[in-house]
């Protein structure tokens, strides 16, 4: 082979790791271990996008590098791989879901290992395997049996068109997110996992992760923990409005009960319970009129602040437990069912809704806080503020601070039986099931129409398969059509039983496959504890910010539900969390032309009509922060778009491994800014890292036979030189791999190749040192080299370089400067002048100390041994 060629390299090193097993994960615990984790795929139909190699390249290059640092390294891949398109696509040509899966998965495998990913194949997992979702269903069953599972007829987010409930986060305004289809409210029987009972724990394990301060704000806010208080408000002449006894009184939650002498209405979401039966006769119409109306909006468009507020009076009034008052009762769509009792007492001088609201509708807004001015906008800061307005006969919070009048003002409640301390959380139970095909079936029966668990004996339980997986209109799953399947009869009694014919949601497989790693044969349990005991935490784990609150979420929840059954013993799965940024299309650069000439971007708004003109990059120019056309100052809009197939801007992996080689496209991926951040494409710097690696190439071989270079030599020391470009490169890129900060490091080896092409003689030992730094980050080429420079084992295992500071002081010659045979001072010269004689006494009576000896008389002899010592004597 001659000059650098991927083609020639890659697979033969690809095969060569498959069939040595080189990153078989050790079995042995006596070293130090390091978990690295990359969120494993959905393998979709249309195979793997420069998105994936992105996180997975990050993690292979810190996993080869711990491995070089002797860690025992578990760096597992598997497959997601229940999910809806699976099923569609089954739906539409009878394929079997399993079938379309498996064929997904070989593309998928396939693929990644044609990135020279080091992961252990011998540990892959697949969702979908039965000896993987059984445990899937062992789980499931401890959560049944804590009491943590439960049915419940709840309104669901159905979608007629998919055939399936939605979650929320599935449903984007009023539309499924997956296809866009209308989504409708419908009670239906479901299975829900009672997520809210680890609320706290879930808040309080976030403090000790290190994850992105973003992620853990996001669940934090999805947990949503607040702090006030309930309190009831009576109905005023409640006994002229036939309420039963527990209808008399509307209990509002509050964060803010120091501003309860400012309540001067009420609301009740509409769809609460006690809205007809309070609202005057001759308003009930419109009221009504009002609830319907309100059913159609999302959830999203209620609480929206900038929503334009609506609401009916109900003409019905409240007491102010605290000033005594009546106050209005209306009915507005800004107040949710869901959250709290739903209803609230509406504070306007402090709360910004309940301000607008009032403004629109005229009701008193009175100031109970002091600090900002009411007439403009609500005043809402609690740290500032002191209570004013707020006195009656048993009680004054006048002159507190907002925290200490809420303590008041809740003992005062308490006391006279008013309301209590309240804790709310915006976290709702995790509805579990889904009316599909494929998924996990649940592990349980239903007998004379009660759930009932089967045993971990009876597990898995098995899909059947079905000729039609076409979901029905009713929302009966499309398992109900197993008849086979789903009559059975219960193992215990015999009596005759039906099937559960619900399945999971994806996320169940998706809860724990990082448990299922450290032993994936393991038949005792879902993990094998001496495993745990070593494996977890998991060190490192990196994917997409698009998981930051489900999948995190709900991973989590179950690891503490397995903590608590003794199955396992860590608290908390992953220590590290890392976020990849997408990666966008290539810029794409349009112009703007006016009567066939160029007009500025900026002035498009002004001119009219114009026609918009595609640029291609070579016709594009900088100036300052601005994109020009070429040779002019005229702007242009430069944009990266999200790729999409509709877009045409989708790059497509194999090409670019087909045309560069992996070692490329992986260097890219990490060269093309902070692993972190959102940042668009450009096969054109492939072409860049493509010919570094060529130069890394050329720095060892003979392009013209294909050997080691004469200039590469066995033997004699490096120079200092030499030393201090490569330990200033190993501190860099080992310190960087540490910070995954991998374009940094990169850069730092482009510096190294760079000095070292000017070397005439090129020491092996340093070049091999220079190898083992790019190994993690080219596996291939490094592996190459490394056996070209005659070694026959993988480089993968050889120790990392180590890094000695002190090559890194320049190269200098240490001279004692002696005046009359005493050494008074000693002075350091650079090694090149370090035997020029002249340069070295120059230097010698340049320093300050034998200044001042010098000067106590004439110089009579200057003895100067070279590279050793000065003597100067003076009489
Ligand atoms: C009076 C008040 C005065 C309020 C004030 C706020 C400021 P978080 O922090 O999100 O828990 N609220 C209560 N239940 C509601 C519901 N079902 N739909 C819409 N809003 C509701 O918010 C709690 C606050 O949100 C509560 O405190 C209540 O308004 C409102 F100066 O009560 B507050």
């Amino acid at each position: 082979m001659s000059s650098y060629n991927p083609d020639q390299i890659e697979t033969k090193w690809q095969e060569y790791w498959q069939k040595q097993k080189t990153f078989k994960t050790p079995e042995q615990h006596d070293k130090p271990k390091y978990y690295v984790l990359d969120m494993f795929p959905y393998p979709s139909g249309s195979g793997l996008h420069v998105g994936h190699p992105e996180g997975y390249t990050a993690t292979d290059i810190v996993a080869r590098y711990k491995r070089m640092k002797g860690f025992n390294v578990l760096h597992p891949i598997g497959w997601d791989a229940f999910g809806l398109p699976a099923e569609q696509y089954a739906v539409k040509t009878g394929t079997h879901p399993r079938d379309t899966t498996e064929k997904n998965i070989n593309r998928f495998r396939e693929q990644l290992q044609a990135l020279g990913f080091s992961y252990d194949w011998d540990r892959e997992v697949n969702t979908t395997d039965p000896e993987y979702y059984k445990w899937t269903q062992w789980i499931f069953l401890k959560l049944y049996e804590k009491g943590l599972a439960y049915e419940d007829n709840v309104p669901v987010n159905w979608c007629p068109e998919l055939g399936t409930v939605l979650a929320n986060e599935e449903v984007i305004d009023g539309k499924s997110e997956v296809g866009g289809f209308p989504v409708v409210r419908k009670p239906m029987r479901q299975w829900v996992l009672k997520i809210t009972e680890y609320a706290d724990r879930l808040l309080e394990g976030l403090d000790d992760l290190d994850w992105p301060h973003s992620t853990k704000e996001m669940q934090r806010n999805w947990i949503g923990k607040s702090i006030g208080a309930d309190i009831d408000f009576k109905v005023a002449e409640a006994e002229s409005k036939n309420l039963g006894n527990d209808e008399k009184y509307i209990r509002v939650f509050t964060t803010r009960p120091d501003t309860l002498f400012g309540a001067t209405y009420m609301v009740l979401a509409p769809e609460h319970h006690l809205v007809e039966k309070i609202t005057e006769k001759e308003r009930l119409d419109e009221v009504k009129e009002y609830k319907e109306q309100a059913a159609r909006k999302s959830e999203l468009e209620r609480t929206e602040l900038s929503k334009e507020k609506t609401g009916v009076f109900t003409g019905a009034y409240a007491i102010n437990p605290a000033t005594g008052e009546e106050i209005p009762i209306w009915v507005a769509d800004y107040v949710m069912a869901t959250y709290g009792s739903g209803a609230i007492m509406a504070v306007p001088g402090h709360d910004e809704r309940d301000w607008e609201f009032a403004k629109k509708f005229g009701l008193d807004i009175v100031e109970v806080v002091k600090g900002g001015n009411i007439e403009e906008e609500a005043y809402t800061d609690t740290e500032e503020g002191i209570v004013v307005n707020s006195t009656n006969d048993e009680i004054s919070l006048n002159e507190l601070p907002v925290d200490e009048a809420k303590e008041k003002i809740t003992e005062w409640l308490e006391n006279n039986d008013y309301g209590k301390k309240a804790v709310n959380y915006k976290l709702r139970d995790w509805l579990f099931s889904r009316q599909r095909y494929w998924g996990e079936p649940f592990p349980i029966i239903h007998v004379d129409g009660e759930p009932k668990a089967l045993t971990e004996e009876q597990l898995p339980v098995t899909l059947p398969d079905l000729d039609d997986y076409q979901p029905t209109e009713t929302g009966e799953p499309p398992l109900a059509k197993a008849e086979d399947w789903v009559n059975t009869t219960d193992p215990e009694t015999g009596k005759p039983a039906k099937r559960e014919t619900n399945t999971m949601p994806q996320w169940a497989g998706s809860c724990w496959y990082y448990l299922r790693y450290c032993s994936p044969d393991f038949d005792g349990g879902p993990i094998d504890p001496d495993e745990e005991d070593y494996w977890m935490p998991v060190d490192l784990y990196v994917g997409g910010a698009e998981h930051s609150v489900l999948h995190l979420l709900y991973a989590r929840f179950w690891h503490k539900v397995l903590y608590d059954c003794g199955v396992l013993k860590t608290k908390e799965p992953f220590q590290k969390l890392v976020h990849q940024g997408m990666i966008l299309g290539e810029m794409e650069y349009t112009g703007y032309k006016k009567d066939g000439e160029w007009i500025s971007s900026d002035e498009i708004d002004a001119v009219g009509e114009v026609e918009k003109v595609k640029l291609p990059e070579s016709k594009i120019g900088k100036e300052g922060d601005n994109y020009v056309v070429k040779g002019t100052n005229i702007k242009i809009d430069a944009k990266a778009h999200k790729m999409s197939k509709s877009r045409g801007n989708v790059v497509n992996p194999d090409d670019i491994i087909e045309e560069y080689g992996a070692d490329s496209m992986r260097l890219y991926e990490m060269f093309m800014g902070p692993l972190e951040q959102v940042k668009p494409w450009s096969t054109k710097d492939v072409d860049g890292v493509y010919r570094f690696l060529g130069r890394v190439w050329r720095l060892m071989i003979d392009e013209e036979t294909g050997e080691v270079l004469d200039s590469v030599i066995q033997k004699g020391d490096p120079s200092r030189e030499q030393l201090k470009t490569l330990h200033e490169c190993i501190e860099k890129v080992g310190k960087d791999i540490e910070d995954l900060s991998f374009n940094t490091a990169i850069s730092a080896m482009m510096i190294f190749v760079n000095e070292a092409n000017k070397w005439d003689e090129r020491p092996q030992q340093i070049l091999e040192s220079f190898l083992k730094l790019l190994s993690p980050f080219a596996p291939h080429i490094a592996e190459e080299l490394w056996r070209m420079l005659g070694h026959e084992d993988t480089i993968a295992y050889e120790p990392w370089p180590e890094f000695k500071k002190e090559y890194l002081v320049s190269d200098t010659q240490l001279y004692p400067i002696q005046v009359n045979g005493k050494v008074r001072a000693d002075i350091e010269v650079p090694r090149e002048k370090a035997k020029d004689k002249e340069f070295v006494l120059n230097a010698a009576k340049e320093e300050e100390n034998i200044k001042k000896y010098l000067s106590e008389g004439k110089i009579v002899k200057e003895i100067f041994v070279p590279g050793r010592i000065v003597n100067i004597v003076v009489k």
